[in-house]
């Protein structure tokens, strides 16, 4: 899944492509570069960030996702917001991914279920103004028992809607309400996740734990370009352990990356062969 963040203030790439014409070309490059999805967000869900307007998301989001939808590419949108997920189907969106898990605004879930659309339902407690307060994990079994119960609750409320089974893929939602070393528990434990029985979708790409692990002597965390090769090994560790989707920024390295799990996957006709 590549990331095309068409706001002005993502932590990763804010403002490189928050007009509709950088935005489509972006996304167009992540298709050349082998994506299989597009997610289209409008709202930056940085640490800290305030919300933009629903006219301001939608004005964002709808005609980059109308121009590559109309021409074949899937796409996802990423959006908390009712309103903008029925826009944006219509547009031709195929897959709503809502960072909170129909938490956020619960209408969303009648409008993926009534559309027939494919969910991505992220672990998330609270907007991003306020998620650090809620980085707290002290039950048992710590952050990965919460984030499973957690999600689980989700999904009885995605399936009430009337979201097919079928339909639902579920995400650690690594960075939101986490601190680094909740992220690398998730990490380790992904089979917790998997074990609810759906397909897992990954979102590690160039988030501050992996700045941090990357921090100079001096402590000053790694920029957020700098992080690429840290990421793609966290890619190889999630298609390990079968991970459905990875949400990535730079699609090209993580397509190498996987390269060369297929290939060391495959058979040598030689071997084939003995
Ligand atoms: N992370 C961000 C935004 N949307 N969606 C899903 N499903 N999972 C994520 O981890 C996720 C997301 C924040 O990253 P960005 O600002 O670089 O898009």
């Amino acid at each position: 899944m590549g990331v095309v963040n068409v706001t002005p203030d993502s932590f990763s790439d804010g403002g490189r492509y928050a007009t509709s014409d950088t935005a489509i070309a972006h996304a167009r490059q992540l298709l050349a570069d082998g994506a299989d999805l597009l997610d289209i967000g409008g709202e930056s869900t940085r640490p800290g960030a305030t919300r933009p307007l629903v006219g301001e998301e939608l004005d964002r989001v709808i005609p980059v996702i109308r121009a590559l939808a109309d021409e074949g590419a899937v796409v996802s949108v990423d959006t908390m917001r009712a309103e903008v997920a029925a826009a944006a189907i219509e547009a031709g969106a195929a897959v709503v991914n809502d960072v909170s898990g129909g938490l956020a605004d619960p209408r969303i879930l009648e409008v993926v279920a009534a559309a027939g659309a494919a969910y991505v339902a992220m672990h998330w407690r609270a907007h991003s103004d306020r998620m650090r307060d809620h980085a707290v994990y002290d039950g048992p079994g710590g952050v990965v028992a919460a984030v499973c119960a957690e999600l689980a609750e989700r999904v009885e409320a995605m399936l009430a809607a009337g979201i097919a089974p079928d339909r639902i893929v579920l995400d650690p939602g690594l960075g939101f309400a986490k601190r680094a070393h909740h992220n690398w528990a998730l990490l380790r434990d992904l089979g917790a996740l998997q074990a609810l029985g759906h397909p897992v979708l990954v979102g590690a790409s160039r988030k501050s734990f992996l700045g941090t692990l990357l921090a100079g002597s001096d402590g000053t965390p790694r920029p957020v370009d700098q992080r690429e090769h840290a990421n793609s090994a966290v890619s190889v560790h999630c298609a390990r352990q079968g991970v459905w989707g990875l949400r990535v920024h730079d699609v090209r390295a993580t397509r190498d990356a996987l390269a060369v799990l297929e290939e060391l996957d495959r058979t040598a006709p030689e071997e084939a062969s003995q």
